[in-house]
């Protein structure tokens, strides 16, 4: 299929599946869970929204762009709900459109974190989980192309999250430690 994609906006022309992602969808993942049920009582916003074209199977590659809204929850920045790929020994790359933001890429006990930013082209190797986080004030926008058998494990992030967590200090960001974390 014919694709484009405008690499001012992010906007992809023809993406064949849209997943939204608002405050309720978002319920344990971060710190200040009294923040977040009143963010969802006052009108549930939308944190972030992907818009794919998968192409599943093992060889084919998938892409999709995804757009995190700019905003906090309590001190925390708004983020993706992060993931390990299903099939773990499946890398990705993620390439910065537009916004300011960071990736936390996490395996075991090694942690390590890289800038999204317009034109950055990030690598996550196999077995590295990862998650992106919005620390700018405009929408941040990536592309990202993955194996098309990776999938995509929730599971383990649910429940432990990342060793790390990004919060605002003095209108910037600081990387903490994340007071929830267990191995
Ligand atoms: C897919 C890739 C991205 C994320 C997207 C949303 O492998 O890493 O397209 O799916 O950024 O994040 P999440 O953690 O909710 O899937
Ligand atoms: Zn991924």
């Amino acid at each position: 299929m014919k694709n484009s994609i405008d690499f001012q906006t992010g906007l992809l022309e023809n993406y064949l599946e849209k997943t939204v992602r608002k405050a309720s969808d978002m319920r344990g993942f971060f710190q200040d869970e009294k923040a977040l049920e009143e963010m969802i009582s006052q009108g549930d916003p939308t944190i972030y929204e992907v818009y794919a074209v998968p192409n599943n199977g093992e060889g084919e590659i998938s892409y999709a762009v995804t757009v995190i809204h700019p905003g906090k929850v309590g001190k925390e920045f708004f983020m993706t709900k992060g993931h390990y790929h299903e099939i773990r020994n499946r890398g990705e790359l993620y390439i910065g459109i537009r916004g300011k933001g960071l990736i936390l890429m996490q395996k075991w006990a090694e942690m390590k974190i890289e800038n999204i930013e317009r034109g950055n082209i990030v690598y996550v190797p196999p077995c590295w989980a990862h998650r992106s986080v919005n620390v700018g004030s405009e929408d941040l926008v990536f592309l990202a192309i993955y194996p098309g058998d990776a999938g995509h494990d929730y599971g383990s992030i649910a429940e432990k999250g990342f060793a790390k967590i990004v919060v605002e200090e003095d209108g910037g960001y600081k990387i903490i430690d994340n007071p929830k974390y267990h191995e």
